[in-house]
């Protein structure tokens, strides 16, 4: 039996052409798709697609939270009208990995696997990346995949909710750093959304700790009605908890209703909050730790979680539990 495969565009450089200004996306992939197939003929034996353009295609570097929840809906309405076993997204490699951590979340539940590619060099050259990726996260399918959210990247298939981009120009960007999950227990209640919830758009921060920054920049970043706020803390996450003014800035912050969440500015290793004073302290403040949480995927969760009305009061909870593999070590 051959497995149908839903086929997402959304832009990125795999189907971007050359012009003036420099690489540009373009609206003409599903033909050269067609066309590259013949030199797979796997592919055709394996499984059918059918075609589905998120318009206008874009540089992902112009991706929104508004991008994302129309991405959900397309897929949802689409799945509802015809039964697929799969899906694969064709998105811009710069933010692949904030799309795959706010896909898991938003798109929890969904009976379909979704596999999200790219490439870094465009279709049309010779030495692309591009047929590999598409092609490669298509054969996955052949394999029983498990329900969720994944990357496929240089011969490889990754957790969609711990991926990040760790190299600008090689082929073999998209790493784990941190490759267990954490187990995903049993919740004491019903998680408060699927791919059926209605989710908002909600007004996020993120502010990296740096030596020297002041309260008053991250007072300035955390006002103006903003929601919640990732907080890029030191290694095991601590921060400058000797600075009562910029503590206070947090506390004032979370008083206001603010979710702040810290991860660690490590690319490895988990966030153990208690270790130092000054950790301790960022705790007491209001901070929810993240345990081992990417940057994209804090971003996403705080997006899903707020977006579906989830209140400040519940987050804590939620926050540790392990939704989508967002937990690694
Ligand atoms: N700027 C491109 C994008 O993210 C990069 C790529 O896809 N390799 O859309």
């Amino acid at each position: 039996m051959k497995k149908r495969i839903l086929v997402v565009y959304t832009g990125g450089t795999i189907g971007m052409v050359m012009t003036d200004a420099g690489y540009a996306p373009d609206s003409g992939f599903e033909r050269k798709m067609r066309e590259a197939q013949n030199d797979w003929p796997e592919v055709g034996a394996a499984l059918d697609w059918s075609w589905l353009a998120v318009e206008p295609p874009i540089d992902s570097a112009d991706m929104t939270q508004r991008h994302w929840l129309e991405m959900r809906d397309r897929i949802v309405a689409a799945l509802a009208q015809e039964a697929h076993d799969g899906v694969v997204v064709l998105h811009g490699t710069d933010t692949l990995a904030y799309t795959a951590s706010a896909l898991a979340f938003l798109l929890r539940g969904l009976p379909a696997p979704v596999v999200l590619t790219g490439a870094m060099r465009p279709a049309g050259q010779p030495d692309t990346d591009a047929w590999g990726n598409l092609f490669g996260s298509m054969l996955a399918y052949r394999e029983a995949l498990s329900p969720g959210v994944h990357v496929y990247f240089h011969g490889r298939l990754l957790p969609g909710a711990r991926v990040t981009k760790l190299h600008s120009d090689l082929d073999d960007a998209f790493h784990v750093l941190r490759p267990e999950s954490l187990p995903l227990q049993p919740l004491r209640q019903q998680i408060p959304f699927d791919y059926r919830t209605r989710v908002q758009e909600v007004k996020l921060a993120v502010a990296p700790l740096y030596p020297g920054l002041r309260a008053e920049v991250l007072r300035a970043l955390l006002s103006g009605g903003v929601q919640g706020a990732v907080l890029e803390c030191y290694g095991t996450g601590t921060g400058p908890a000797g600075d009562a003014t910029l503590m206070d800035v947090l506390r004032q912050a979370v008083a206001r209703g603010v979710v702040i969440v810290g991860i660690s500015q490590c690319p490895a290793g988990r966030m153990a909050p208690g270790q130092y004073a000054a950790g301790s302290l960022l705790r007491q403040a209001g901070v929810l730790p993240s345990g081992g949480m990417t940057r994209e995927a804090a971003l996403g969760k705080l997006f899903c979680l707020l977006g579906a009305g989830v209140s400040a009061a519940d987050m804590a909870f939620w926050w540790e539990c392990n939704l989508c593999g967002e937990h690694g070590q």
